[in-house]
């Protein structure tokens, strides 16, 4: 078999969370066929002392308990020869964005290291230069549902992975902008009409439409997104 395009290599103490969902549907698919690979790796094996201690209380006080550096260091060095970034999945890492997907997508792999307690002791981090990420604003109990999500993102990308239809789909989102509603038949639904221009047949006026739309929505459900768009649309025209 030839090389897989991807390897997500997981450093966890919670190895029977993966392959999880991403054994079911078009990832599941993709990993059975070789297009990507996925190897965990149980934090646990790289305690040293007869209790197998992976944690202790934080420095200076405080809640919960946090992975030890010597334990953390282990096993990334164990993993050393894996290709592409490290990254550390924490809410205090840089969100998660369709750019960064992209980023890991066109990598060898990635080395995910999900913590589990209040988190792992920062030197460790910082030596071996790992990237902070978070899938966003809330709380999770660890970070391997964060890893779940990222690889996620990122197995949809590769090549073979999903049609033109849904590559479609990653391309318009690089315009900045929301999808517009979707809709099917019936057209009249239990008295309620989908637009009715979808049913004409006339492909300029929908694609049209799908634009005035798909702006109509990111400005009014995602104000923020819209502000970045418009900046886009104005150093585009700068560029020209
Ligand atoms: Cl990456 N980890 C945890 N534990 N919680 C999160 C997160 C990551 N991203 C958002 N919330």
């Amino acid at each position: 078999m030839t090389k897989p395009a991807w390897q997500a290599t997981i450093l966890t103490l919670f190895p029977e969370m993966f392959p999880g969902p991403l054994g079911a549907s078009l990832a599941g698919k993709s990993l059975k066929g070789g297009i990507w690979a996925l190897k965990t790796l149980d934090i646990r094996q790289f305690a040293s002392d007869k209790h197998r201690t992976v944690d202790d209380a934080p420095l200076g006080g405080g809640v919960g308990m946090v992975l030890k550096p010597d334990v953390v260091a282990a096993a990334l060095d164990h993993v050393a020869e894996a290709s592409g970034p490290r990254i550390y999945l924490t809410p205090r890492g840089r969100p998660l964005d369709q750019p960064l997907v992209r980023e890991l997508a066109q990598a060898e792999g990635t080395v995910f290291l999900c913590g589990r307690y209040e988190g792992v002791d920062q030197r460790v981090i910082d030596a071996a230069g790992m990237m902070e990420v978070s899938i966003g604003d809330y709380i999770l109990s660890g970070g391997e549902m964060a890893a779940l999500t990222v690889i996620d993102a990122v197995v949809r990308l590769l090549p073979g992975v999903i049609g033109k239809e849904a590559s479609h789909r990653e391309e318009s989102f690089e315009t900045g902008l929301l999808e517009p509603a979707l809709y099917t038949q019936p057209r009249d639904w239990n008295g309620i009409q989908a637009p009715e221009i979808l049913a004409s047949g006339h492909h300029r006026k929908i694609a049209e439409w799908r634009q005035v739309e798909a702006e109509r929505e990111t400005q009014t459900r995602r104000p923020d997104l819209w502000q970045r768009h418009l900046q886009t649309q104005v150093s585009e025209s700068k560029k020209q």
